[in-house]
Protein backbone atom coordinates (compact mmCIF):
# COMPACT_ATOMS: atom_id res chain seq x y z
CA UNK A 1 0.00 0.00 0.00
CA UNK A 2 1.41 3.20 -0.77
CA UNK A 3 0.78 6.93 -1.05
CA UNK A 4 0.74 8.43 -4.78
CA UNK A 5 -0.45 11.94 -4.58
CA UNK A 6 -0.76 15.38 -1.63
CA UNK A 7 -3.30 17.58 -3.17
CA UNK A 8 -3.40 21.23 -1.27
CA UNK A 9 -6.36 22.75 -1.65
CA UNK A 10 -6.86 26.60 -0.40
CA UNK A 11 -10.22 28.05 -0.35
CA UNK A 12 -12.73 30.38 0.97
CA UNK A 13 -15.89 28.52 1.34
CA UNK A 14 -17.30 31.99 3.63
CA UNK A 15 -13.76 32.13 5.44
CA UNK A 16 -9.76 30.66 4.36
CA UNK A 17 -9.61 27.23 4.76
CA UNK A 18 -6.27 24.79 3.80
CA UNK A 19 -7.70 21.37 3.04
CA UNK A 20 -4.67 18.34 2.10
CA UNK A 21 -5.94 15.65 0.80
CA UNK A 22 -3.52 12.37 0.36
CA UNK A 23 -4.03 9.98 -1.86
CA UNK A 24 -3.77 6.10 -1.93
CA UNK A 25 -2.85 3.51 -4.70
CA UNK A 26 -6.13 2.07 -3.34
CA UNK A 27 -8.20 4.64 -4.93
CA UNK A 28 -9.02 6.04 -1.22
CA UNK A 29 -7.90 9.37 0.09
CA UNK A 30 -7.61 10.63 3.50
CA UNK A 31 -8.54 14.29 4.37
CA UNK A 32 -6.51 16.69 6.61
CA UNK A 33 -7.24 20.60 8.03
CA UNK A 34 -4.02 22.87 7.49
CA UNK A 35 -5.90 25.90 8.10
CA UNK A 36 -3.61 28.31 10.35
CA UNK A 37 -5.73 31.62 10.24
CA UNK A 38 -4.18 34.35 9.02
CA UNK A 39 -1.08 32.47 7.83
CA UNK A 40 -2.81 29.81 5.25
CA UNK A 41 0.00 30.30 2.56
CA UNK A 42 2.66 29.93 4.93
CA UNK A 43 1.17 26.76 5.19
CA UNK A 44 0.20 25.08 2.00
CA UNK A 45 3.58 26.30 0.71
CA UNK A 46 5.37 24.15 3.32
CA UNK A 47 3.45 20.94 2.69
CA UNK A 48 3.82 21.34 -0.80
CA UNK A 49 7.67 22.12 -0.84
CA UNK A 50 8.64 20.21 1.84
CA UNK A 51 6.84 17.50 3.11
CA UNK A 52 5.17 16.33 -0.02
CA UNK A 53 8.35 14.85 -1.87
CA UNK A 54 8.72 12.77 0.93
CA UNK A 55 5.98 11.37 1.49
CA UNK A 56 5.25 9.97 -1.87
CA UNK A 57 5.79 5.95 -2.00
CA UNK A 58 5.15 5.39 2.17
CA UNK A 59 2.69 3.40 3.28
CA UNK A 60 -0.01 5.13 4.30
CA UNK A 61 -0.22 3.06 7.65
CA UNK A 62 2.75 4.25 9.40
CA UNK A 63 1.43 7.11 10.51
CA UNK A 64 4.14 6.72 13.86
CA UNK A 65 7.05 6.74 11.53
CA UNK A 66 6.58 9.48 9.43
CA UNK A 67 5.21 11.71 12.07
CA UNK A 68 8.92 11.22 13.76
CA UNK A 69 10.42 11.39 10.34
CA UNK A 70 8.91 15.06 9.39
CA UNK A 71 9.11 16.32 13.13
CA UNK A 72 12.49 15.09 13.86
CA UNK A 73 13.65 15.31 10.05
CA UNK A 74 12.74 18.81 10.01
CA UNK A 75 15.53 19.93 12.19
CA UNK A 76 13.89 23.64 13.05
CA UNK A 77 11.37 21.88 14.99
CA UNK A 78 8.01 23.57 16.83
CA UNK A 79 6.23 26.58 15.78
CA UNK A 80 3.17 26.66 14.49
CA UNK A 81 3.55 26.95 10.69
CA UNK A 82 5.46 23.32 11.40
CA UNK A 83 3.30 21.51 13.38
CA UNK A 84 -0.07 22.29 11.84
CA UNK A 85 1.70 21.38 8.69
CA UNK A 86 2.60 18.02 10.24
CA UNK A 87 -0.31 18.18 11.72
CA UNK A 88 -2.57 17.62 8.93
CA UNK A 89 -0.38 15.31 7.05
CA UNK A 90 -1.14 13.22 10.60
CA UNK A 91 -4.95 13.81 9.97
CA UNK A 92 -5.01 12.57 6.56
CA UNK A 93 -2.88 9.53 7.43
CA UNK A 94 -5.10 8.34 10.12
CA UNK A 95 -8.40 9.31 7.93
CA UNK A 96 -6.86 7.39 5.26
CA UNK A 97 -5.89 4.04 7.55
CA UNK A 98 -9.48 4.27 9.20
CA UNK A 99 -11.06 4.53 6.07
CA UNK A 100 -9.05 1.65 4.77
CA UNK A 101 -9.65 -0.32 7.88
CA UNK A 102 -13.40 0.38 7.41
CA UNK A 103 -13.48 1.45 10.61
CA UNK A 104 -14.67 5.34 12.33
CA UNK A 105 -11.33 6.59 13.80
CA UNK A 106 -11.77 6.75 17.35
CA UNK A 107 -11.84 2.37 16.90
CA UNK A 108 -8.11 2.98 16.26
CA UNK A 109 -7.72 5.46 19.25
CA UNK A 110 -8.89 3.27 21.72
CA UNK A 111 -12.78 3.02 20.62
CA UNK A 112 -15.79 4.76 22.82
CA UNK A 113 -15.36 6.03 25.84
CA UNK A 114 -18.49 8.28 25.77
CA UNK A 115 -21.68 8.35 23.50
CA UNK A 116 -21.97 12.32 23.06
CA UNK A 117 -19.68 15.09 23.26
CA UNK A 118 -20.52 18.03 25.46
CA UNK A 119 -20.38 21.33 23.83
CA UNK A 120 -19.46 25.00 24.62
CA UNK A 121 -20.79 28.55 22.37
CA UNK A 122 -20.40 32.14 22.68
CA UNK A 123 -22.95 34.12 24.37
CA UNK A 124 -21.71 37.95 23.27
CA UNK A 125 -22.94 40.35 23.67
CA UNK A 126 -22.32 44.53 23.54
CA UNK A 127 -23.80 45.27 27.17
CA UNK A 128 -25.03 43.56 30.15
CA UNK A 129 -28.43 43.39 28.56
CA UNK A 130 -27.59 42.42 25.07
CA UNK A 131 -25.46 39.90 26.53
CA UNK A 132 -27.50 38.27 29.22
CA UNK A 133 -30.23 37.94 26.07
CA UNK A 134 -27.52 36.12 24.08
CA UNK A 135 -26.92 34.01 26.75
CA UNK A 136 -30.67 33.21 27.34
CA UNK A 137 -30.95 32.34 23.77
CA UNK A 138 -27.86 30.26 23.97
CA UNK A 139 -29.02 28.22 26.58
CA UNK A 140 -33.06 27.84 25.15
CA UNK A 141 -31.00 26.08 21.93
CA UNK A 142 -30.06 23.48 24.25
CA UNK A 143 -26.39 24.84 25.03
CA UNK A 144 -25.34 23.31 28.87
CA UNK A 145 -21.63 25.63 28.76
CA UNK A 146 -21.85 28.81 27.07
CA UNK A 147 -18.42 31.18 26.72
CA UNK A 148 -19.44 34.88 27.75
CA UNK A 149 -17.63 38.07 26.32
CA UNK A 150 -19.10 41.60 26.37
CA UNK A 151 -18.53 44.82 25.00
CA UNK A 152 -16.59 46.89 27.72
CA UNK A 153 -17.78 50.34 28.23
CA UNK A 154 -15.19 52.79 27.00
CA UNK A 155 -13.56 50.65 24.22
CA UNK A 156 -15.15 50.53 21.03
CA UNK A 157 -13.56 47.64 19.37
CA UNK A 158 -12.50 44.54 21.27
CA UNK A 159 -12.16 40.93 21.01
CA UNK A 160 -15.21 38.64 21.35
CA UNK A 161 -17.96 40.58 20.55
CA UNK A 162 -20.35 39.81 17.10
CA UNK A 163 -23.05 42.67 16.71
CA UNK A 164 -24.41 41.38 13.52
CA UNK A 165 -27.47 39.19 14.59
CA UNK A 166 -27.34 35.75 13.96
CA UNK A 167 -23.94 36.03 12.60
CA UNK A 168 -20.97 33.46 13.53
CA UNK A 169 -18.11 34.33 15.19
CA UNK A 170 -15.35 35.32 12.82
CA UNK A 171 -12.07 37.62 13.79
CA UNK A 172 -10.17 37.60 10.52
CA UNK A 173 -10.77 40.47 8.65
CA UNK A 174 -10.19 40.48 4.65
CA UNK A 175 -7.64 42.95 3.87
CA UNK A 176 -4.05 43.34 2.91
CA UNK A 177 -2.60 44.43 6.47
CA UNK A 178 -4.20 43.79 10.00
CA UNK A 179 -6.90 45.46 11.65
CA UNK A 180 -5.97 47.40 14.68
CA UNK A 181 -8.42 46.92 18.19
CA UNK A 182 -8.08 48.65 21.56
CA UNK A 183 -7.48 48.30 25.19
CA UNK A 184 -7.59 48.52 28.47
CA UNK A 185 -7.09 46.25 31.21
CA UNK A 186 -8.26 48.18 34.41
CA UNK A 187 -11.99 48.87 32.42
CA UNK A 188 -11.63 45.27 31.69
CA UNK A 189 -10.83 43.73 35.01
CA UNK A 190 -13.96 46.00 36.92
CA UNK A 191 -16.46 44.61 34.12
CA UNK A 192 -16.05 41.44 33.98
CA UNK A 193 -16.93 40.47 38.06
CA UNK A 194 -20.03 42.85 36.97
CA UNK A 195 -20.77 41.22 34.11
CA UNK A 196 -20.78 37.07 35.74
CA UNK A 197 -22.82 38.44 38.57
CA UNK A 198 -25.53 39.53 35.79
CA UNK A 199 -25.11 36.75 34.33
CA UNK A 200 -25.17 34.30 36.57
CA UNK A 201 -28.62 35.76 38.57
CA UNK A 202 -30.11 35.54 35.07
CA UNK A 203 -29.57 31.86 33.94
CA UNK A 204 -29.04 30.26 37.39
CA UNK A 205 -26.66 27.38 38.90
CA UNK A 206 -27.40 25.02 36.00
CA UNK A 207 -25.61 26.33 32.86
CA UNK A 208 -21.64 25.75 32.95
CA UNK A 209 -20.35 29.48 32.10
CA UNK A 210 -16.91 30.22 30.44
CA UNK A 211 -14.39 33.12 29.71
CA UNK A 212 -11.65 33.90 27.73
CA UNK A 213 -9.03 36.39 28.59
CA UNK A 214 -6.86 36.29 25.51
CA UNK A 215 -3.89 36.28 27.01
CA UNK A 216 -4.09 40.10 28.66
CA UNK A 217 -3.49 39.90 31.46
CA UNK A 218 -0.33 39.93 33.71
CA UNK A 219 -0.37 36.64 36.64
CA UNK A 220 -1.28 39.18 39.96
CA UNK A 221 -4.20 40.93 37.55
CA UNK A 222 -5.14 37.28 36.23
CA UNK A 223 -5.14 35.89 39.98
CA UNK A 224 -7.60 39.55 41.06
CA UNK A 225 -9.60 38.27 38.16
CA UNK A 226 -9.81 34.70 39.06
CA UNK A 227 -10.76 35.73 42.61
CA UNK A 228 -13.31 37.96 42.36
CA UNK A 229 -15.17 35.05 39.71
CA UNK A 230 -14.98 32.51 42.20
CA UNK A 231 -18.91 33.26 43.29
CA UNK A 232 -19.96 32.69 40.18
CA UNK A 233 -18.89 29.77 39.73
CA UNK A 234 -17.40 29.71 36.49
CA UNK A 235 -16.39 26.38 34.46
CA UNK A 236 -13.38 27.93 33.14
CA UNK A 237 -11.20 30.99 32.85
CA UNK A 238 -9.39 30.56 29.93
CA UNK A 239 -6.05 32.04 28.85
CA UNK A 240 -5.41 34.69 31.37
CA UNK A 241 -1.67 35.28 30.82
CA UNK A 242 0.36 34.66 27.43
CA UNK A 243 1.12 31.09 27.62
CA UNK A 244 4.88 30.82 26.99
CA UNK A 245 5.86 31.60 30.16
CA UNK A 246 4.40 28.24 32.10
CA UNK A 247 6.13 29.01 35.29
CA UNK A 248 3.57 32.45 35.46
CA UNK A 249 0.58 30.10 36.49
CA UNK A 250 2.52 28.59 40.03
CA UNK A 251 0.98 32.91 41.14
CA UNK A 252 -2.21 32.32 39.48
CA UNK A 253 -3.11 28.71 41.02
CA UNK A 254 -2.25 29.45 44.44
CA UNK A 255 -4.34 32.08 44.50
CA UNK A 256 -7.83 30.83 42.72
CA UNK A 257 -10.12 28.26 43.04
CA UNK A 258 -11.14 28.92 39.78
CA UNK A 259 -10.78 26.55 37.40
CA UNK A 260 -8.28 27.49 34.17
CA UNK A 261 -7.88 26.67 30.60
CA UNK A 262 -4.96 27.38 28.32
CA UNK A 263 -2.96 26.39 25.58
CA UNK A 264 -5.40 26.96 21.76
CA UNK A 265 -2.00 28.41 20.74
CA UNK A 266 0.32 25.52 22.11
CA UNK A 267 1.52 23.26 18.97
CA UNK A 268 4.01 20.54 21.06
CA UNK A 269 4.17 17.98 24.31
CA UNK A 270 6.72 20.90 25.77
CA UNK A 271 4.37 24.23 25.51
CA UNK A 272 2.43 22.55 28.33
CA UNK A 273 4.75 19.92 29.75
CA UNK A 274 5.30 22.09 33.01
CA UNK A 275 1.45 23.01 33.26
CA UNK A 276 0.68 19.29 33.37
CA UNK A 277 3.18 18.50 35.44
CA UNK A 278 3.03 20.98 38.08
CA UNK A 279 -1.22 20.38 37.62
CA UNK A 280 -0.99 24.19 36.91
CA UNK A 281 -4.04 23.82 34.75
CA UNK A 282 -7.59 21.93 34.87
CA UNK A 283 -8.01 21.91 31.00
CA UNK A 284 -5.68 21.96 28.03
CA UNK A 285 -7.48 23.92 24.54
CA UNK A 286 -4.81 22.19 22.28
CA UNK A 287 -6.08 22.01 18.71
CA UNK A 288 -5.72 18.45 17.06
CA UNK A 289 -4.62 20.15 13.85
CA UNK A 290 -2.55 22.94 15.98
CA UNK A 291 -1.27 20.02 18.07
CA UNK A 292 1.22 18.37 15.50
CA UNK A 293 -1.85 15.82 14.33
CA UNK A 294 -3.47 12.72 16.46
CA UNK A 295 0.04 10.83 17.09
CA UNK A 296 1.11 13.50 19.61
CA UNK A 297 -2.33 14.67 20.84
CA UNK A 298 -2.83 10.85 21.79
CA UNK A 299 0.32 11.08 23.76
CA UNK A 300 0.02 14.78 25.59
CA UNK A 301 -3.94 13.13 26.72
CA UNK A 302 -2.17 10.27 28.32
CA UNK A 303 0.08 12.93 29.86
CA UNK A 304 -2.76 14.96 31.23
CA UNK A 305 -4.84 12.37 32.33
CA UNK A 306 -1.84 11.51 35.10
CA UNK A 307 -2.00 14.95 36.22
CA UNK A 308 -5.98 15.29 36.47
CA UNK A 309 -6.14 17.83 33.50
CA UNK A 310 -8.78 17.34 31.02
CA UNK A 311 -8.23 17.81 27.03
CA UNK A 312 -10.84 20.11 25.99
CA UNK A 313 -10.05 21.39 22.19
CA UNK A 314 -10.40 24.59 20.31
CA UNK A 315 -13.00 25.03 18.01
CA UNK A 316 -13.78 28.03 16.53
CA UNK A 317 -15.02 28.12 13.12
CA UNK A 318 -11.82 28.65 11.72
CA UNK A 319 -10.99 24.79 11.96
CA UNK A 320 -12.64 22.95 9.50
CA UNK A 321 -15.03 20.31 10.01
CA UNK A 322 -12.27 17.89 9.14
CA UNK A 323 -9.70 19.72 12.46
CA UNK A 324 -13.19 19.39 14.13
CA UNK A 325 -13.87 15.89 13.57
CA UNK A 326 -10.28 15.06 14.27
CA UNK A 327 -10.69 16.08 17.51
CA UNK A 328 -13.76 14.66 18.40
CA UNK A 329 -12.49 11.09 17.21
CA UNK A 330 -9.71 12.00 19.85
CA UNK A 331 -11.86 12.81 22.21
CA UNK A 332 -14.51 10.11 21.77
CA UNK A 333 -11.29 7.62 22.70
CA UNK A 334 -10.05 9.23 25.55
CA UNK A 335 -10.86 9.02 29.29
CA UNK A 336 -10.05 12.42 29.86
CA UNK A 337 -12.52 14.84 28.07
CA UNK A 338 -13.78 17.91 29.50
CA UNK A 339 -15.95 20.03 26.71
CA UNK A 340 -15.47 20.54 23.10
CA UNK A 341 -15.98 24.64 21.21
CA UNK A 342 -18.42 24.32 19.03
CA UNK A 343 -20.13 27.32 17.31
CA UNK A 344 -21.15 25.81 13.91
CA UNK A 345 -20.48 27.19 10.35
CA UNK A 346 -21.81 29.14 7.90
CA UNK A 347 -23.88 27.73 5.00
CA UNK A 348 -21.09 27.74 2.36
CA UNK A 349 -18.71 25.84 4.85
CA UNK A 350 -21.21 23.66 5.33
CA UNK A 351 -21.72 22.82 1.42
CA UNK A 352 -17.80 22.44 1.05
CA UNK A 353 -17.22 19.85 3.64
CA UNK A 354 -20.32 17.18 3.94
CA UNK A 355 -19.85 15.38 7.00
CA UNK A 356 -21.41 13.00 9.50
CA UNK A 357 -20.88 14.77 12.90
CA UNK A 358 -24.26 16.36 14.08
CA UNK A 359 -24.92 18.97 17.02
CA UNK A 360 -27.93 18.15 19.03
CA UNK A 361 -28.60 19.43 22.48
CA UNK A 362 -25.87 20.71 23.62
CA UNK A 363 -23.51 17.90 22.44
CA UNK A 364 -21.87 16.61 18.97
CA UNK A 365 -22.36 13.12 18.18
CA UNK A 366 -20.38 11.02 15.70
CA UNK A 367 -21.79 8.37 13.69
CA UNK A 368 -20.52 4.75 12.23
CA UNK A 369 -18.98 6.68 9.18
CA UNK A 370 -15.05 5.14 8.40
CA UNK A 371 -12.84 7.59 8.96
CA UNK A 372 -13.25 11.06 10.25
CA UNK A 373 -16.66 11.11 8.39
CA UNK A 374 -15.97 14.51 6.67
CA UNK A 375 -15.19 14.90 2.84
CA UNK A 376 -14.47 17.94 1.05
CA UNK A 377 -16.64 19.05 -2.28
CA UNK A 378 -13.99 19.62 -4.74
CA UNK A 379 -16.84 21.20 -7.32
CA UNK A 380 -17.06 24.29 -5.14
CA UNK A 381 -12.73 24.62 -4.45
CA UNK A 382 -12.84 27.40 -7.81
CA UNK A 383 -16.16 29.00 -6.56
CA UNK A 384 -14.62 30.16 -3.51
CA UNK A 385 -11.37 31.29 -3.75
CA UNK A 386 -9.07 32.55 -1.19
CA UNK A 387 -9.20 36.07 0.33
CA UNK A 388 -5.98 37.04 2.31
CA UNK A 389 -7.48 38.04 6.04
CA UNK A 390 -5.81 38.53 9.09
CA UNK A 391 -6.29 38.66 12.90
CA UNK A 392 -6.46 41.60 14.15
CA UNK A 393 -3.63 43.32 16.72
CA UNK A 394 -4.27 44.98 19.45
CA UNK A 395 -3.25 48.42 21.11
CA UNK A 396 -3.41 50.28 24.05
CA UNK A 397 -5.13 53.56 24.66
CA UNK A 398 -2.09 55.43 24.63
CA UNK A 399 -0.99 53.44 21.87
CA UNK A 400 1.06 51.20 23.02
CA UNK A 401 1.27 47.93 21.09
CA UNK A 402 -0.07 44.86 23.23
CA UNK A 403 -1.50 41.36 22.99
CA UNK A 404 -4.51 40.11 20.77
O1 LIG B 1 -7.90 32.14 15.06
C1 LIG B 1 -7.96 32.60 16.38
C2 LIG B 1 -9.31 32.33 16.95
O2 LIG B 1 -9.62 31.01 16.69
C3 LIG B 1 -9.36 32.60 18.43
O3 LIG B 1 -9.57 33.97 18.63
C4 LIG B 1 -10.51 31.89 19.05
O4 LIG B 1 -9.81 32.42 21.29
C5 LIG B 1 -10.47 31.75 20.53
C6 LIG B 1 -11.30 30.69 21.07
O5 LIG B 1 -11.19 30.44 22.26
O6 LIG B 1 -12.04 30.10 20.30
MG1 LIG C 1 -9.56 31.27 23.20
Amino acid sequence: MKITKVQVIVHCPARNFVTVKVHSDQGVYGLGDATLNGRELAVSKYIEEYLTPSLIGKSPFDTEDIWQFFYKGVYWRRGAVNMTAIGAIDIALWDLKAKLLNVPLYQLLGGKSRNKILTYCHGHGTSFEDTIEKVLEKKEAGYEAIRVQSGIPGLDKIYGMNTKKGAKYEPAIAAETPFEEEWDTSKYLNHVPRLFEKVREAVGDEVHLLHDGHHRLTPIEAARLGKELEPFHLFWLEDLVAGEMQESFRLIRNHTTTPLALGEVFNTMFDCKTLLEEELIDHLRMAVSHGGGITPMKKIAALAELHHVKISPHGPSDISPIGIAAALHLVTAINNFGVHEYMGYEEQTLEAFPHAFKWEKGYLHLDETPGLGVDINMDLVDKYPYKKAFLPVNRLTDGTMFHW
